[in-house]
């Protein structure tokens, strides 16, 4: 089965390739970026509204990632805000313009700074959109923020984030060990459950 991949964001392009290939999946990248605001409230509201944005214009069987970082000290944010979190006025901290994941990581670690409770989740829920019917599902991995950035691999909050088992950083994890633990690579493989559960492959 061919799905479109509804994101504009490399990183997670290369991630749900990585998974979703094994397991028969051809996984096409949309002709063109579309610019699709994220208005809702919840990552899943978001994953069905990018899901369906790029259906609409492409028709095909279109999969959608909304993700993020939920941090426990920061009331879950940055949450649905995390890949613009740089962007957004939180914790007194003024938006800043530059890179947004190196800025993202600044701001989350200074909003940390003195706090005890470092734990966090990356969340993620995939919505695949088929027109008249789709299916959802999701995933998390649990963990906490380092002080300080490691590793090259992966993308996002990817070197500040220790998971539970670990010591290293989700950035220091092989693509493999990353995708057996990664809130993404669970609720991708739950995706692929449910569609063959449908015979849908
Ligand atoms: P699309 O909406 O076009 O898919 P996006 O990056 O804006 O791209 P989201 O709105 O879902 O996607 O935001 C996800 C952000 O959460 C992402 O930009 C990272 O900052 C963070 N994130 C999600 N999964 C991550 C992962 O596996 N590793 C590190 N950071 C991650």
């Amino acid at each position: 089965m061919k799905l479109l991949v509804a994101t504009t964001n490399e990183g997670k392009l290369k991630e749900i390739e990585r998974i979703l290939s094994p397991l028969g999946y051809q996984v096409v990248k949309p002709p063109k970026k579309l610019k699709v605001e994220e208005t809702g409230n919840t990552f899943l509201e978001n994953a069905y509204i990018k899901a369906r944005a790029y259906y609409e214009e492409f028709r095909l069987p279109t999969l959608a990632d909304d993700s993020g970082l939920v941090v426990q000290a920061l009331g879950g944010y940055p949450g649905i805000y995390s890949s613009r979190f740089h962007s957004i006025e939180f914790g007194g901290i003024e938006p800043v313009e530059e890179s947004p994941d190196k800025a993202n990581i600044r701001k989350l670690l200074k909003l940390l700074e003195g706090k005890q409770d470092r734990s966090a989740k990356f969340v993620a829920y995939t919505v695949l959109y088929l027109g008249s019917s789709g299916f959802f599902s999701w995933g998390e991995c649990r963990g906490e923020i380092t002080h300080e950035p490691a590793g090259e691999g992966g993308f996002g909050y990817d070197p500040i984030f220790k998971p539970e088992g670990f010591d290293r950083t989700m950035a220091q994890l092989s693509p493999q060990e990353k995708d057996a633990i990664s809130h993404r690579g669970k609720a991708l493989r739950e995706l692929a459950r449910l569609l063959e559960n449908c015979n849908l492959r």
